[in-house]
This record gives structure tokens, sequence and C-alpha cells, in this order.
């Protein structure tokens, strides 16, 4: 089967999935969406997320299973609310889960929380990592060992309150036809628990070797960093937002730049679109959610996959989600 576009769990909300295989196993570490009655916001005070559960797969006509919750925000000392996307990475046999959460002056901030599992459970750095911002980690362990951090996300992700260095809390948007931001990246130190260097911004070009602009919603970075990396090349993925799309662009480096490539993801149902692309058994799968368990609520929504498929120049077939289904 190479594909589920159908809810994986439907006893709790899930979202944002990153996807690894440990061990010949498959993890999804998604974000954990409570049932909230209250309106949207551009904000993202609908989205109050408490804590962490892990989802695996022996193989992906098996059931998914639900090992329970992993981390909660009462267990770690500097949160104050809404633990938002994560990710996990696996160095030297251990395992680490990286998240965004609000500090106690409201400022989201990266933790970690490391385990000698990749189910967990995980137990909190008391801090959270030094010099963290925004939200949505994608940690890369690269082939050579080295691992990299991507963070950012504008309007609730609070990336554009960073523009200067400190953080500002109404920051002038920047001007629609200057360069859009991009998303940050750091690399990381050998214990995985903190940044070797400062974030510093990731490029990402239009096919002319410009900085793709902000006023371009249909292409430039909102939030959802993802890195894989195909043939020797990195991609760099994430979401539009606003316009709902779920982008890539390739480099040779994985500090970038990055040349804008296309759509992955047609927009879902719901406001949000998030992913991760994992490789398994030779494949190549794609781990998004919409919100169609909710019936369209844009904060309680479900993770699926769907097999990708790469042409030969190394671009990515664009899915088209709910194609052929009635
Ligand atoms: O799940 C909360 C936020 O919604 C994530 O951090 C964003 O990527 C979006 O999916």
């Amino acid at each position: 089967m190479a594909e589920q576009r159908k809810p994986l769990v439907t006893h709790i909300y899930t979202a944002d999935p990153s996807a690894h295989v440990f061990d010949g196993k498959l993890y999804i570490y998604p974000s954990h969406d409570v049932a909230l009655d209250c309106p949207d916001d551009d904000n993202g005070d609908q989205y109050q997320m408490e804590d962490y559960h892990i989802l695996s797969m022996d193989s992906l006509d098996a059931p998914c299973v639900d090992n329970g919750m992993v981390l909660h925000e009462n267990e770690v000392p500097w949160v104050s609310h809404q633990m938002w996307a994560p990710d996990a990475a696996c160095k030297n046999g251990k395992y680490y889960l990286f998240f965004p959460a609000k500090d106690k002056d409201g400022i989201f901030r990266i933790g970690v929380a490391t385990s000698d599992s990749p189910a967990g459970k995980f137990t909190p750095e008391p801090n959270y990592i030094e010099g963290s911002k925004s939200i949505d980690p994608a940690v890369l362990v690269d082939d050579d060992g080295r691992a990299y951090m991507y963070v950012g996300g504008l309007w609730g992700g609070q990336l554009e309150k960073w523009q200067t260095g400190e953080y500002v809390e109404n920051p002038v948007e920047p001007a629609a036809d200057g360069p859009a931001l991009g998303p940050l990246v750091a690399e990381m130190t050998d214990d995985m628990l903190g940044f070797k260097t400062p974030l510093q911004e990731v490029k990402i070009l239009d096919e002319n070797g410009n900085p793709l602009l902000a006023g371009d919603h249909d292409r430039r970075f909102f939030e959802a960093s993802w890195m894989h990396k195909y043939k020797d090349t990195y991609y760099f993925s994430y979401s539009t937002g606003d316009t709902h799309y779920l982008c890539y662009a390739t480099g040779k480096s994985p500090m970038g730049p990055f040349t804008y490539r296309g759509r992955i993801l047609e927009p879902v149902i719901g406001w949000t679109t998030h992913h991760s692309i994992v490789e398994w058994n030779d494949k190549w799968y794609l781990f998004y959610h919409d919100s169609s368990l909710s019936g369209g609520v844009n904060h309680q929504r479900c993770v699926m996959f769907t097999e990708i498929h790469y042409n030969e120049d190394g671009t990515i077939q664009t899915i088209v989600p709910y194609e052929n289904e009635k």
C-alpha cells in the first residue's frame, strides 16, 4: 500500500507529522491538537496544545499505534503554553525530541527532551535552547554526522518579530516588493542540546537567483520547515501559509541557498498545511495533515500519508489531495 490519505488515528486529533525511520520502524512525532471551542485568529491562539504523543507503524499496512503521552507542558520548567509542531532526531543511540512552546514571557522558543527510546518517554532539558526563537523545528542529521536545525514561522510563529535581532512586539512588516523573510538555520552542537553558531537566515531564491519577494505569497516561506536529502541534493520544503501550499526548494548545502522548484501538495481541508518527507524501504512518503476528521475545524487535525514520486530531473510530482476520491 503506497498511501493512506485518511486519518492514521481517530481517537485524538494530530497534526504536523514529523516521520522518521528508527531501527526499521516508522515513528511519527505529531502535534496533539486539543478540541477547544474557540474562534480562529491570525495569532494562532486556537492552537493550545499541551503535550505530545508518539505514533508508530511496523509497516505501512499495519495499524498505527499511539505510544501514549511522552511529554507534557507541566514537565517543562520554562514553558507557559502552546506546544506546537515537534521533530525528533537520533544521534549516537540517543533520541531527541525538539519542540516549540511559549516561554513565561509569551515568546516562542525551542526546547529539547531526550530518551533512550524513539517512543519515549522524553525528559526535558531545564531551559530552552540558548538563542532559539520562533517555531517548527526540523532537524537533519546529515550523512557526515553533523546536525542542523531549521526553524521559523510568520504571524503566530513570531518570525517577523525578530527582524532586528531583538524581539519586537509590533514589528514593521517587510515590504511586499522586498525580500521575503527566510527560515533560520543553525548547526547543532555534538550533544544536540544547543547551537554551534547563532541561527542565520536561509536564502530561498527564484529561478533567476533573486530572493523570493515578501509579496509572493504563492511561493514565499511561511512555516513548517522540513529538510531531506535525495541523491546528494538538499530539499528544503515548507508551507506558504495563507496560500496553503507545500512547496520546496533545492540546494547543494544544508545551509542553503535553495532555489524554488515547485509545489509538493495542493491545499488540503483546513487553513494549515504541514508535513515531513521520509524514505522507507526504497520508497518516499509525504506525511501531512488536514482537518477532515473534525469536518474542517482548523485546529482539530489528523495526520495521513501518501507516496511521492520524483521526476528524472529531481523535481517532485505535485500531489492533489482528494483526487479520485468520492
Ligand atoms: O500546529 C500549530 C502550528 O500550525 C504549527 O506550528 C504550524 O506549522 C501549523 O501547522
